[in-house]
């Protein structure tokens, strides 16, 4: 059976190091559909039923790029077995902002700790996994170390149908639930309802909503921002990058990196 595995990250996190060092010379390379934004696939060398579907370089599942519109559009649409995700681990904090996003997703993720050659934090594996609900493998895309490891938690992973997702405060839990039973049959999944939440004008215009399912809405948007006095959008980004301070706190013991990337 075909596994369909979709890599994601950050924009320079090793992906194309990666996706290279996996698929050696078994590789397509044309542009998504409409928009001159490179598609690369392949499949894995060691294991020719594993496609892997490079996604864009994001920093998020906002649709404020073509890149994050054309990643989240595959994600949602083509529904992957697993994701893939590659962290930038000299970069944690900030890498780990997209995969709280990605484990919305409701598909299977495995965490990539990419450029541990150049980290020298000690970093708690079992613990950070707990923390994400998602297997964590620490590998080297330039020195093609780890790879066999991530690649049977790739192919693990993809026979799983469920994906533990991060969690928001107990009002913000409740309104996406509130929100989800008003979707369409089809999109009645946490992320349309995350979306709706946020007030994603392309998930908006996508889902049409009725008149009164709108107003209904924008209420329980408006309760949670009265109560944390902000707008939604921020909310919901201190709250993922509270989680990831905590997680951090816990999983990380830091110490310098060797030397700093090259830009
Ligand atoms: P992408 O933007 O995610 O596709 O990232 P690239 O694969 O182009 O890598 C960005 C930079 O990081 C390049 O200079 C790579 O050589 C370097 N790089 C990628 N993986 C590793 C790694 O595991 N260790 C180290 N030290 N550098 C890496
Ligand atoms: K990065
Ligand atoms: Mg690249």
């Amino acid at each position: 059976m075909e596994i369909k595995a979709a890599l994601t990250g950050n924009p320079n996190c090793g992906k194309t190091t990666l996706f290279n060092a996996l698929t050696g010379s078994k590789q397509r390379v044309g542009n998504w559909p409409g928009v001159t934004v490179e598609k690369k696939e392949g499949t894995y060398k060691n294991d020719p039923s594993i496609l892997i579907q490079d996604l864009p370089g994001i920093y998020s599942l906002s649709p404020y790029s073509l890149e994050e519109v054309v990643a989240r559009s595959y994600l949602v649409q083509e529904h992957p077995d697993v994701i893939l995700d590659v962290v930038d681990t000299s970069n944690l904090e900030r890498n780990l902002y997209l995969t709280t996003q990605l484990l919305e997703l409701d598909i299977p993720v495995v965490v990539g700790l990419n450029m541990m050659d150049i980290v020298e934090d000690k970093i708690d594996l079992k613990k950070l996994a707990r923390w994400l609900n998602a297997p964590v493998v620490e590998v080297s895309a330039l020195k093609k170390q780890g790879l066999e490891s991530l690649m049977k938690q790739v192919k693990n992973e993809s026979a799983k149908k469920e994906q533990k997702p991060f969690l928001f405060s107990r009002s913000i839990e409740d309104a996406i639930g509130s929100i989800q039973r008003l979707l369409p049959e089809t999109k009645q999944t946490r992320w349309y309802a995350l979306k709706v939440l946020e007030n994603d004008s392309r998930i908006l215009e996508e889902l049409s909503l009725s008149k009164t399912d709108q107003q209904k809405i924008t209420k329980l948007r408006e309760a949670i921002e009265n109560e944390f006095d902000d707008d939604i959008e921020s909310i919901l980004t201190a709250q993922r990058y509270d989680f990831i301070e905590k997680l951090i706190q816990d999983c990380v013991k830091r110490k310098r990196t060797k030397h700093a990337m090259s830009v």
